[in-house]
């Protein structure tokens, strides 16, 4: 079991709200509604985490202690459309806040991509962000069960050839793929 105990600690809308950092960190980012929130409740096996419907809602870095030791980060989702430039900029703001101040405790940030949209400009720049900070990523595919077999294994195919990353098809409805995010979590965190 990856997840023991789980405490939310808080939902910092600026760089001064964040915690002291913890030995061992993994953060969680992607496009809004791109089922990020759904993700950590699978994970927390609890309903901790806020889901919505509608897009665009959280714009706040939400920290959650896990088994006492690490933090769990739910990063801003990022390129939502309707948002403006200014917002956009302060969110990358944060992330890149983030990342700079605790780039030694981040072991692993996971990136989810809706299997059903076309890769996004910024899922590629966080990618080479990450890189830069040397700050391995877990590429998941997410929403698998709208898709067929054949599309899924398609949709595989074009994020490893742009992205050049090995890719998890993953689904909160059928449970597909979370076993194997479990245990490349509690790799790097080892
Ligand atoms: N079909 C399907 N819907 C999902 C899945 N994961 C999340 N959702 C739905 O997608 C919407 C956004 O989810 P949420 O976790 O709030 O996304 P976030 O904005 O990335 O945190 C909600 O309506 C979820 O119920 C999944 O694996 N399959
Ligand atoms: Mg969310």
């Amino acid at each position: 079991m990856l997840v023991k105990t789980v405490q939310f600690v808080i939902s910092a809308y600026h760089e001064k709200e964040f915690p002291k950092p913890l030995n061992g960190e993994v953060c969680f980012v992607g496009r809004s509604n791109v089922g990020k929130s759904t993700l950590l409740n699978v994970l927390f096996n609890k309903k901790l985490a806020r889901v919505s419907k509608r897009p665009g809602k959280t714009r706040s870095v939400n920290f959650y202690v896990i088994n006492g030791k690490y933090y769990f980060v739910d990063l801003p989702g990022y390129g939502y459309a309707k948002t403006s430039k200014e917002e956009r900029l302060y969110w990358r703001h944060l992330i890149e806040t983030y990342f700079e101040n605790r780039k030694d405790k981040i072991k692993l940030s996971v990136l989810l991509i809706d299997s059903r949209l076309i890769p996004q400009e910024s899922d590629k720049m966080f990618i080479e962000w990450s890189r830069h900070f040397r700050i391995p990523v877990l590429v998941v595919l997410s929403k698998v069960d709208k898709l067929s077999k054949v599309e899924i294994f398609d949709k595989v195919e074009v994020i490893k050839q742009q992205f050049g990353t090995h890719v998890i098809a993953y689904s909160a409805i059928t449970k597909q793929g979370v076993d194997v995010i479990i245990e490349r979590i509690n790799q790097y965190l080892v």
